[in-house]
């Protein structure tokens, strides 16, 4: 299994026995909770707005006396995770304006020596996670507005006062020792890197960039723990180190955001991550949260697709979810209540098309038709002859025909549901 990897072109990096574990641990999981909170949340308008409201750094740094969120409470964000059917949670560390959300030591730029509120949410997560036994992730962004020696400032970052020269080394020292001290310090189950595309844009560009040398770095990561899982949201095809690959907002292997040109899938495990409304961070005027429907739909086409699901919310100031978001949330965790057997554990399965993908554990195959106007549906189906083909819900079997290397499976209305009409197949 290790020299499979190896021979898949991990040349330089041979996962550890655990690490191998704990990728099959995160492929099974299949759904987490992404959490995109900072300073930035004060002001309502998104986790960018240092750079698109253009705030110079010395006025950004007053900021976080106003955060205060006297109402967070770890262990309520963990449960509504947990109810959600989510079995991990990913949390900005470190968003783009460089504050960190936890107790650095590296920097007095974080959320204990720098804010009225004063406390570690991420020691308070860390220890909500694992009486709950959810996984904790931290995300961290490489890119850093605030920080004086990262330069050059591509196409974010300018206009924020900030100098564009400095000591690259200093940066990358400073960058590998906060995430040392957060692999070392909390009891974590791996990092989701950002932010690495902003050299990278530049360097595609031909313009003058800097290397954040992300193999040292994975390597300092692996050896405080060769089990913790490494991801980066770099928007290329993996790179040695790596652990599990995302693509940010897109299903694997497509780029409909833009963000993923190039990061064709690789051999890793895989994540797709998506807003629950359309911002990341908390935006006030953000009221398009996306239906209980499309949400189902997007983590059952994730599942067809071998990947997970990494649904964000941006939690307010005041420490709360958004009301809406938790209503959505807990809809889905009784959807997952039901029918999670069809998603959990499983691996993509064998079916795809524009109404349909399937999942597969053991010898079952699950057929999830997404689209509740059809009455038949017929699909190639040239492997090997049907043994049972059964409603999920039930169990009754499901009236087909099999011709010509189709399947044309009939759904009659009692049995079509509005979300996923779900049907399990073995197969002789
Ligand atoms: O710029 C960030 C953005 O704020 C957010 O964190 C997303 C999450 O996938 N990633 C970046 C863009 O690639």
């Amino acid at each position: 299994f290790l020299n499979l990897y190896v021979a898949l072109g991990q040349t330089d990096y041979t996962p550890s026995k655990e690490n191998l574990e704990n990728r099959a641990w995160f492929q099974d999981a299949k759904f987490g909770l992404f959490i995109h909170w900072g300073v930035y949340s004060t002001l309502g308008d998104g986790e960018w707005v240092m750079n698109t409201q253009k705030i110079k750094t010395d006025r950004y740094e007053l900021l976080p006396d106003f955060f205060n969120p006297q109402q967070f409470d770890a262990e309520a964000w963990v449960k509504l995770a947990k109810a959600a059917g989510m079995k991990y949670i990913t949390i900005t560390t470190k968003h783009h304006d460089g504050f960190a959300m936890y107790d650095s030591k590296v920097s007095d730029y974080n959320i204990v020596d720098d804010t009225p509120y004063g406390k570690d949410i991420f020691r308070m997560l860390e220890e909500a996670c694992k009486k709950e036994g959810i996984k904790l992730f931290a995300y961290y962004s490489q890119l850093d507005w605030h920080h004086p020696d990262y330069y050059p400032r591509g196409k974010t970052g300018q206009d924020l006062g900030r100098p564009e020269s400095g000591n690259w080394q200093d940066y990358i020292t400073y960058q590998n020792a906060q995430i040392k001290e957060l692999a070392e310090n909390y009891d974590i189950a791996g990092f989701w890197f950002d932010g690495y595309w902003d050299q990278n844009d530049l360097k595609k560009a031909g313009k003058p960039y800097q290397d954040f040398d992300l193999e040292a770095t994975y390597k300092i990561i692996h050896g405080v723990n060769s089990g913790l899982l490494i991801g980066n949201n770099h928007h290329l095809a993996p790179i040695a180190g790596e652990d599990f690959q995302m693509f940010e907002k897109d299903l694997p292997g497509k780029n409909t955001a833009g963000f993923s040109e190039g990061s064709q899938i690789g051999n890793l495990p895989l994540e797709t991550c998506e807003t629950i409304n359309h911002s990341w961070g908390f935006n006030l005027q953000d009221g398009n949260h996306k239906s209980f429907n499309e949400l189902i739909q997007y983590l059952v086409k994730a599942a067809g697709n071998n990947a997970n699901f990494l649904l964000n919310v941006g939690p307010m100031p005041n420490g709360k979810i958004q009301q809406e978001h938790q209503d959505l949330l807990l809809q889905m965790g009784s959807w997952l209540q039901e029918n999670g057997e069809s998603i959990y554990d499983t691996r993509g399965g064998m079916f795809q098309g524009t109404d349909y993908v399937s999942t597969e554990k053991d010898q079952t195959t699950y057929l999830h038709v997404l689209n509740s106007d059809l009455n038949t549906l017929s699909i190639p189906f040239a492997k090997k002859r049907v043994k049972t083909l059964s409603w999920f819900d039930d169990g009754k079997p499901v009236k087909y025909k099999l011709k010509k290397n189709i399947l044309t499976i009939y759904l009659d209305e009692a049995h079509r549901d509005a979300v996923d009409t779900i049907i399990k197949l073995t197969l002789k």
